[in-house]
């Protein structure tokens, strides 16, 4: 019996790689965290920068907190099963009326990861419209081979790489996944996605979470990590992150820089050139 899901968006998730959207967040979850965030921006005054972007749940307990939300942790169950790890939290804010993209892409291409079980859930914190550059995926990508990738290092490209499908896109099938604050959109981790930039008033800021099945392996990087969010992992095929006690834990923080560290090299592994934030 699943928990949160209906049988149709399971269904759905399956055969077309995508559910969306699902209410995670109160209003004031949202306003909490959204204010969580921007007070730590303004105290450092800039926004999320490189590394910070990253496994922000061993930065700021809030995000810890995002990454156990229950909600988001049924909806995961209902399609990966119960035992659960999170390998990475990662920040996608494009400010407003600024040129900030995401091209085409495919994030299993990258990652390192033995799965094809990964679902991203991808959290807003701020409306994700059309106007404000929300997500657009390409149903039933997921299925088949990985497509062939180029790097293009494009100004304004929020991907480490600039990477980009290199066989051409029909977007005409590409289908939106606007946003309300709160609500949450599901991707499996091989699914074609893109975003446009944000022509809005306001900041687009989303919060992506990638959980695995506990099986999962890392085969390009040495050494990974990754956080048990939901059961019980029975391989220890990563080191086990651990659970920031507040905000900049210094054990966690250490851990932190250790893990971006290892992620960073996992996604330039193969790259003719390295850019110096991810
Ligand atoms: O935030 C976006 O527009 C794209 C996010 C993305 O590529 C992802 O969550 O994998």
């Amino acid at each position: 019996m699943p928990k949160i899901l209906t049988a149709e968006a399971i269904e759905q998730y399956r055969r077309d790689g995508y559910y969306s959207p699902l209410a995670a967040l109160t209003a004031a979850e949202v306003s909490h965290s959204r204010n969580a965030l921007e007070s730590f921006e303004k105290s450092q005054g800039h926004s999320l920068q490189g590394a910070q972007r990253s496994k922000s749940h061993l930065l700021f307990k809030w995000v810890d907190d995002l990454m156990r939300h229950d909600k988001i942790l049924d909806a995961v169950e209902d399609l990966i099963g119960p035992d659960i790890l999170c390998w990475n939290t990662l920040f996608w804010t494009k400010e407003a009326r600024s040129e900030s993209f995401v091209s085409w892409h495919q994030d299993l291409r990258y990652w390192g990861l033995d799965t094809d079980g990964l679902v991203s859930v991808w959290l807003a914190l701020s409306p994700a419209t059309l106007e404000s550059g929300c997500m657009h995926v390409l149903p039933g990508s997921h299925i088949g081979e990985l497509m062939p990738h180029k790097d293009e290092y494009a100004d304004g490209n929020l991907l480490t790489r600039g990477q980009e499908i290199s066989v051409e896109v029909d977007a005409s099938k590409a289908v939106a996944m606007p946003l309300d604050p709160g609500e949450i959109s599901l991707h499996n981790g091989r699914l074609a996605h893109a975003s446009s930039p944000n022509q809005s008033a306001d900041r687009r800021i989303g919060l992506s979470l990638h959980y695995i099945p506990t099986e999962t392996k890392q085969v390009v990087g040495a050494w990974d990590s990754a956080a048990l969010v939901r059961g019980e992992d029975r391989y220890g095929h990563f080191e086990r992150a651990p659970t920031p006690a507040a905000d900049f834990d210094p054990a966690a923080v250490a851990f932190h820089s250790r893990a971006t560290d290892a992620v960073r090299e996992i996604l330039f592994h193969d790259a003719a050139k390295i850019r110096p934030t991810i």
